[in-house]
């Protein structure tokens, strides 16, 4: 057989809200796999992230253009379809044969909008984990046979024969193939950490550090009604083994310099037993990682007498989704969480001299000013090192998005971020939403400011540092440097002269002010 297909780029799309990467640069973890995969099947692989290395759409024009791949594939949630489109858009038009294949959360559920909206973009959307189905697919159009017959799919076809396979449905010209069954040994896959760019990653907080994602677990047995995970995962879980996962970190240390990861897992701790031998195992092996992770506010509860263990482990940032104060919002959530109990997970965490982060979802329908005000109190008062309020985002495919359709007042995906709102709530503009996070954050950081000595001393400086990245290079830019004006006078020396220091220098707060680590 003479191969058709041979070089596929993996292109991370440049989407950029300045929420996540103003802490650092985040690599697409599922993309080393993808690539390590396509490199097993016999493909040349481009592991390209324009996303963190904030390229312009002229430098992926040149990439492309050097690297001449058959198959260009890129990877969006919600929030990055619109540029994900855009880049395929670019290389169809760079070159008219190349095959163009996108997956994850967003085109895993919404291809017959994207097929409807960008039929003569689009050629294959993989649904589902992509490792299996992608080599697949391009094993099959190397030898000329019906994509058809390769479980995981959604693409178009003109000529909508059945060929006697079993499909889930075709509307229109879409062609459905059945569910691609989860990969059952996460310990078997290749990770091509090789082709990742190194030195372009990097913690913003923490000096000197250079950063990965990794991944112990996929998975998510949650209800949450907003969330898009347990859809995903279809509410299932499953792990690699604790020493596959720490052999990995320390590989990662070793060959790569690596010595900071942000577990990508949704429930990494789901497993008690596993969890703790893969702490067990850190203490022990000491690989030179510490690692940010997120987790369940119930874990947290369940784990409180070997919170030492995380932290003597290397586990340096937690973050528990709170969501709300309210409980009637938290059912209508699904969160599955009381409201004590957040409370509760947080003290756990900070008491562990950890990194405590939470966040909360605010913008629904019933918000008003007050529900804001209540809510900037509740978060003072839960004490997390860190709290941000998010806006939230209807995705489409979301249990909740019947109750927030009607509410929707912006439908451009490339807002539904978390930062900007695009769901109008009764009784508010989207614009008094904006400000009313924009506040509840600078009110927030001020009472943690002032109240900095209360905190050891190695988070004091941590918390500057965050102080910095959330003045200076974040979507909260301009909401921090009016904290100087609002009653600034108790903060440290130190805020102050942040604060005097950005005053004098007038800086552009604009999004592009969210450069690149250097
Ligand atoms: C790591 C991460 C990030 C990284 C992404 C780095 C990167 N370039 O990939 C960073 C920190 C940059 C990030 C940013 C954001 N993120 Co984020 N992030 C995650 C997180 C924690 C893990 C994702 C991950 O790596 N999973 C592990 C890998 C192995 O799985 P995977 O990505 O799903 O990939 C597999 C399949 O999906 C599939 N696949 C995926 N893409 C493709 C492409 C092809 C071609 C193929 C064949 C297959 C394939 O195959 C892969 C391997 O099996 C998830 C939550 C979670 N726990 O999943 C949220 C999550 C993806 N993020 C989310 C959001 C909303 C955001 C932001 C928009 C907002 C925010 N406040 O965080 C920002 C935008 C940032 C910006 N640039 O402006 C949401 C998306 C929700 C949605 N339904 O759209 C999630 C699900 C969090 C949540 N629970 O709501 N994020």
């Amino acid at each position: 057989m003479s191969s058709k297909i041979k070089r596929v780029a993996l292109i991370t799309a440049p989407y950029h809200s300045g929420v996540v990467e103003s802490a650092g640069t985040w690599l697409n973890v599922g993309f080393v796999y993808i690539a390590g995969a396509l490199r097993d099947a016999g493909y040349e692989v481009d592991y390209y992230d324009a996303m963190a290395k904030w390229d312009e759409w002229s430098d992926i024009r040149k990439r492309l253009e050097e690297f001449k791949p058959d198959v260009v594939a890129t990877s969006a949630f919600t929030a990055a379809i619109v540029v994900g489109v855009e880049l395929l858009t670019l290389a169809k038009e760079i070159n008219p044969n190349v095959i163009t294949v996108i997956g994850n959360v967003h085109a895993t559920f919404s291809f017959q909008e994207m097929f409807r909206q960008d039929p003569e973009v689009i050629d294959y959307v993989i649904r589902g984990e992509g490792e299996i189905t992608f080599p697949e697919l391009l094993n099959c159009l190397n030898l000329g046979g019906d994509p058809e017959a390769v479980p995981g799919l959604a693409f178009l076809r003109e000529n909508n024969s059945k060929n006697g396979v079993e499909t889930l449905f075709r509307e229109g010209k879409i062609v459905v193939t059945p569910e691609r069954p989860f990969i059952q040994d996460l310990d078997k896959l290749s990770a091509a950490w090789d082709l990742v760019e190194w030195p372009i990653y990097s913690y913003r907080a923490k000096k000197n550090s250079r950063l990965a994602i990794v991944s112990s677990s996929r998975g998510c047995m949650q209800n949450c009604s907003f969330c898009s995970q347990k859809l995903f995962w279809h509410k299932s879980w499953r792990a690699r083994s604790p020493e596959n996962f720490v052999d990995e970190l320390a590989m990662l240390n070793q060959r790569f310099g690596v010595n900071i990861a942000m577990l990508a897992d949704e429930v990494p701790t789901l497993d008690r037993g596993r969890w703790e031998r893969i702490l067990d195992l850190m203490i022990e092996r000491q690989p030179g990682v510490r690692l940010l992770m997120e987790t369940r506010v119930t874990d947290i509860l369940r784990d409180e007498e070997i919170m030492p263990k995380y932290r003597e482990a290397g586990i340096e940032h937690i973050y528990v989704g709170v969501e709300s104060g309210s409980q009637a919002r938290l059912d209508l959530f699904r969160k599955g969480t009381k409201v004590e109990e957040s409370r509760k997970a947080i003290e756990i965490i900070n008491s562990a001299d950890i990194v405590s982060e939470t966040s909360f979802v605010m913008g629904m329908p019933d918000d008003t000013s007050e529900s804001f005000a209540e809510v900037i109190e509740l978060a003072k008062a839960y004490n997390p090192d860190m709290a941000f309020f998010l806006a939230i985002a209807p995705w489409p495919y979301a249990d909740i998005y019947p109750e927030l359709e009607p509410h929707i007042e912006c439908k451009d995906y490339g807002n539904y971020n978390l930062v900007k709102p695009v769901v109008k709530p009764e009784n508010m503009t989207l614009d008094e939403v904006e400000k009313e996070l924009g506040m509840a954050s600078k009110k927030f950081f001020m009472h943690k400011f002032q109240n900095l000595e209360k905190l050891p001393e190695w988070k004091q400086e941590f918390m500057l540092a965050v102080f910095d990245i959330l003045l200076n290079y974040s979507y909260l830019s301009k909401d921090m440097q009016e904290m100087g004006e609002m009653g600034g006078q108790r903060m440290p020396e130190e805020v102050k002269a942040m604060l005097r220091k950005v005053a004098a220098s007038k800086k552009e707060t604009k999004l592009k002010a969210i450069a690149p680590i250097p």
